[in-house]
């Protein structure tokens, strides 16, 4: 030990002090000042926003990394598209936005095909992407990962925005949120340079600059004399229907819509991802006898749908019989996109039907017997049909029988998503099996689009907190099968259907080489064997017991689980229901 005088002890503590009091100085500093990665956190956090889908890299790891530290729940993808798809899935069921991160070009191209399904099936996400320097950019001087991401964004979203400053943050999230979620949602494009990320600042001076979005989609009220049109329409109507889209699915408006078809009486008719916004064993369902109300009906008031090809334009044979349309629709811009609309109503779903429903009041005629007992003829008649064709149960398996085991699943647990692809797989599924909760059937959407399959699965099963069954055909599973890793990663309780037909079609290479033909795959491929990799429960199941017998265990032990359906590949039709939609050569 030194050996020090007074005067050294003095002058040695007042110098240890003085650098203490520096080093308490310089953290106070350091925990004072705070960064763009936090600032994007904290913005999205003091949203409500918990969950962000992504696939990490330059310039944002660190994000990635420092969302989990602050307790958001990362998933990290093994394809950007796939955590596109999981985070516009989450938009629509949350009616928050679903996040989705990626890197510069090739990962914001990846994600750009998710954000552009977001926007035309009006699902509000946010594809938010780290991108390089702008000053390289736009000279186009070669940087990594060069690329002018908003220009491109721009077509396929609803708004696009850059973010330059690390002050601009707040507002940045801001109109983010607000653009993906208010009126009409849709998928919005946030750009944040790699410059921006590692931008510091006063830690007060962020605090402040945030912004907590109040009423992010403030209700819109209708007019009332639109609200009084549409009623009188239908009030004069002899063989009136209800459409139900899957908007109206969006708009958490459940019970208001459940009052106004039950106090009307309306027979309706939900689309695709509106199926079990009623329960589709409702009695005015009128699902069985879709063609027949679609062409007889005079009047048809239009929920959260749009008249697009899914719906044959609202004209032609389909439609049938002359008619008049009310539309209920946040967009005004959608009236009268396709045929002419006599009684629009603009507004929110909810606001708009608690008007009508004031408005029609406790006097509502109820539509005469004849038009409701022919509607319940036809669907008596094709359910007895459908029940005939159920009943069967053909080895191998035939896409019915093999639906039939799925209906009795989705029966028994009412309660967890199912998500659906393919196109034989697809159009027979969503005819055969009932939903009875809203939001609850989730699928290939506006688009017809493959490849939503394993990145629904997990959104739905991240934002629900329950089981999911996806039921993909074997081309639709393939396009995002890899995520049946991140599936297994998470350890969540999906169980994925493949319907393995062994391929999309059967046809037979017509040139005489060794090739198979373009819609053929591999035969009996054992999809099964891909989840045992990653550590799930692989099934073979060539029979319907098997199927049940799998399906029930799977959802039982609430694990990852992959089954591998065999079906006869000569019991489909090429395109499904779409056949019509395939060009054909007019040359003779
Ligand atoms: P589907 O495919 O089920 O027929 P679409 O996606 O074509 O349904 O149509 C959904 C429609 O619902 C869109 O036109 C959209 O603007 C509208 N919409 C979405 N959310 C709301 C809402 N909260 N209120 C009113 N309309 C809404
Ligand atoms: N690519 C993308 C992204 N979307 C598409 N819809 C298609 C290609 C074309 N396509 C369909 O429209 S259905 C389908 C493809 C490739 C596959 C159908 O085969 P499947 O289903 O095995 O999934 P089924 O049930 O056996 O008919």
């Amino acid at each position: 030990m030194l050996d020090l005088n007074e005067d050294q002890r003095a002058t040695r503590s007042a110098q240890s002090n003085l650098q203490r009091s520096a080093a308490e100085d310089t953290l106070q500093k350091k925990t004072e000042m705070t960064d763009a990665f936090h600032l994007v956190i904290d913005a999205l956090k003091l949203n409500g926003i918990e969950n962000i889908y992504g696939l990490p890299g330059i310039p944002v790891t660190d994000l990635a990394r420092l969302a989990q530290a602050e307790g958001m729940r990362v998933i990290s993808f093994r394809h950007e598209q796939n955590a596109g798809n999981a985070a516009a899935i989450a938009g629509f069921i949350t009616k928050k936005p679903g996040i989705c991160l990626t890197v510069s070009a090739p990962g914001f191209l990846n994600g750009l095909t998710a954000l552009a399904n977001a926007t035309t099936n009006c699902f509000p996400m946010i594809l938010i992407s780290g991108s390089s320097e702008r000053e390289i950019v736009d000279l186009q001087q070669g940087d990594y990962e060069e690329m002018d991401q908003l220009a491109i964004a721009k077509p396929h979203a609803k708004a696009p925005f850059r973010v330059l400053r690390a002050e601009d943050i707040g507002i940045g999230v801001a109109r983010a949120i607000r653009a993906a979620v208010s009126g009409r949602p849709g998928g919005v494009y946030l750009d944040l340079p790699a410059k921006l990320l590692a931008q510091a600042i006063d830690a007060e001076k962020g605090r402040k600059s945030l912004i907590k979005v109040v009423d992010p989609a403030p209700r819109q009220l209708p007019a009332p004399e639109s609200v009084k049109r549409a009623v009188d329409l239908l009030k004069s109507a002899k063989r009136p229907m209800i459409l139900l889209g899957k908007g109206a699915a969006h708009a958490q408006a459940d019970a208001q819509i459940r009052e106004f078809v039950e106090k009307t009486g309306i027979p309706y008719l939900p689309m695709s991802m509106a199926k079990g916004l009623l329960p589709d064993t409702h009695p005015q369902s009128a699902s069985a006898a879709r063609s027949f109300v679609l062409a007889e009906s005079d009047v048809v008031m239009v929920v959260g749908a749009r008249l697009n090809w899914l719906l044959a334009h609202g004209k032609g044979k389909t439609w049938g019989k002359p008619k008049q349309f009310i539309q209920i629709e946040i967009a005004p811009t959608e009236i009268d996109s396709n045929v002419a609309i006599a009684a629009p109503v603009i507004g929110d779903i909810g606001s708009c039907v608690s008007a009508m429903l004031g408005e029609i009041g406790s006097s509502f005629p109820k539509p005469s017997a004849e038009w409701l007992g022919a509607v319940g003829e036809r669907k008596d008649k094709n359910l007895a049909k459908m029940a005939e064709t159920l009943a069967k149960d053909p080895t191998p398996m035939s896409f019915h029988s093999a639906l039939r085991v799925l209906k009795g699943v989705i029966k028994a647990n009412p309660g967890i998503s199912l998500v659906n692809e393919g196109a034989n797989t697809l159009d027979f599924a969503r005819a055969i099996i009932d939903m009875y909760e809203p939001r609850k059937r989730l699928d290939v959407g506006t688009w017809g689009v493959m490849g939503v399959g394993m990145g629904y699965a997990v959104g739905a099963a991240i934002e629900t907190g329950k089981p999911v069954l996806a039921v993909c055909g074997d081309s639709a599973f393939g396009f995002s099968g890899m995520e049946i890793e991140t599936i297994c990663r998470y350890d969540l309780p999906v169980c994925t259907v493949v319907f393995n037909n062994n391929g999309v079609y059967t046809d037979v290479n017509p040139s005489g080489t060794k090739d198979l033909a373009p819609t053929v795959f591999v035969k009996n491929a054992r999809y099964d064997k891909l989840i045992e990799a990653f550590g799930g429960i692989g099934y073979h199941a060539t029979t319907t017991a098997e199927l049940e017998k799998a399906v029930n265990e799977a959802l039982k032990l609430g694990k990852p689980a992959l089954i591998n359906a065999v079906i006869d590949e000569s019991a489909g039709t090429e395109s499904g229901r779409l056949t019509n939609l395939n060009p054909h050569s007019s040359a003779k």
